[in-house]
């Protein structure tokens, strides 16, 4: 699966950490767009789509989330739970996120602009496309 989780370096000391995210080290891609999922509900999930060209590192600066991935093959539970820890998804994957604890952020770091015609959201669409593509996975 084309989704790799890994701690982001952290610089501390006695003021406190201090992250700093850059191209070509923590994401392979230029950062088109930044947006971010506030205000959640611990027991609503939310995401169910895939991106067809769209690459992103995500991260939560404050409290708590989980995702669970599909690319068709395999599937995984993600958990992020403290501002150090990165998700990067860099290929066709389903994601759910769920379980945010009260005063989530979520981050994400984007290398395009918003595109609906990036989306499938119907989850057929995906199956269709990943057995279309599979390539993609070689
Ligand atoms: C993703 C996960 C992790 C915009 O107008 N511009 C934007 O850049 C984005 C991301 C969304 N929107 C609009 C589209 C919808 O009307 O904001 C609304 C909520 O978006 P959506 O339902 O897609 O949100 P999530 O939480 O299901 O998914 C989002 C991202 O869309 C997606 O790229 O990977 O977060």
């Amino acid at each position: 699966m084309k989704a790799q989780e890994f701690l982001f370096n952290s610089h501390g000391d006695s003021r406190g950490k201090l992250v700093a995210l850059e191209e070509g080290k923590e994401f392979p891609f230029t950062v088109r767009r930044f947006y971010y999922i506030y205000d959640t509900l611990g027991d609503v999930r939310r995401g169910f789509h895939a991106h067809k060209q769209l690459k992103q590192l995500l991260f939560c600066p404050n409290g708590s989330c989980k995702l669970h991935l599909d690319d068709g093959r395999e599937q995984r539970e993600v958990l992020l739970d403290s501002p150090d820890k990165g998700l990067l998804l860099t290929g066709v994957i389903w994601r759910e996120m769920y379980d945010f604890a009260p005063g989530t952020v979520l981050a994400v770091l984007a290398s395009a602009v918003y595109d609906e015609s990036d989306y499938m959201r119907e989850y057929s669409d995906f199956a269709k496309y990943v057995k279309e593509h599979e390539e993609v996975y070689e």
